[in-house]
């Protein structure tokens, strides 16, 4: 099995809304197992399609800090409810390494999805997982977390990130 290479900020493919899958794409079952690995490497707790590059609209996640692991899969996430009450989570990114913000995010929410079966859910996520599943949601809709920032710092991350990324391909580079 083989890892993903995971796309950085800025790069137009994370700024595209996937569109629904209307049944499951050619190769979903060994996407999913990549994805996952790919996640867990990293290490992450969530990795959205277009993250590596697969436009596609489906995310895994396991928030799980300690213990058994507890691996989700989302195809064709929905919102249906979010609670009033707002939760400030410090958020990461794999495709910003190094960046940590403040999010504000609805603290409770109730998400309909289909699992790696196509087989339809509607559950409850709270705590990480809700940050989490939201976070990854807005991914298949071409959005960062960064874009909750001001426009100012904004800028200031996706420089950064212009630089890491230079940098980046100037190590490659010599390596070759
Ligand atoms: O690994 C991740 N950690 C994280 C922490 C707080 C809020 C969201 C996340 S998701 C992130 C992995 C990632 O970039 N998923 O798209
Ligand atoms: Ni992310």
């Amino acid at each position: 099995m083989s890892i993903f290479d995971i796309l950085i900020h800025p790069d137009p493919r994370l700024k595209k809304t996937t569109a629904h899958m209307s049944a499951p794409i050619e190769g979903l079952q060994k996407i999913i197992d990549q994805m996952f690995e790919t996640m867990y490497d990293a290490p992450g707790i969530g990795l959205a399609a277009p993250q590596v590059g697969i436009m596609e609209r489906l995310f895994v996640m396991d928030a799980v800090r300690e213990g058994n692991p507890d691996p989700i899969v989302m195809i064709n996430p929905e919102i249906t409810w979010g609670s009033d009450a707002k939760n400030v989570y410090e958020e990461g990114c794999l495709s910003i390494p190094g960046i940590y913000e403040e999010v504000e995010r609805p603290e409770i929410v109730r998400i309909k999805y289909l699992d790696r079966d196509f087989k339809e859910h509607e559950t409850e996520f709270d705590g990480l997982y809700a940050t989490c599943a939201q976070h990854e949601l807005d991914h298949l809709d071409g959005k960062l977390f960064i874009d909750y920032l001001s426009p100012l710092k904004r800028q200031m991350i996706t420089k950064k990130m212009k630089k890491f990324k230079r940098e980046e391909a100037a190590l490659k580079t010599r390596e070759t």
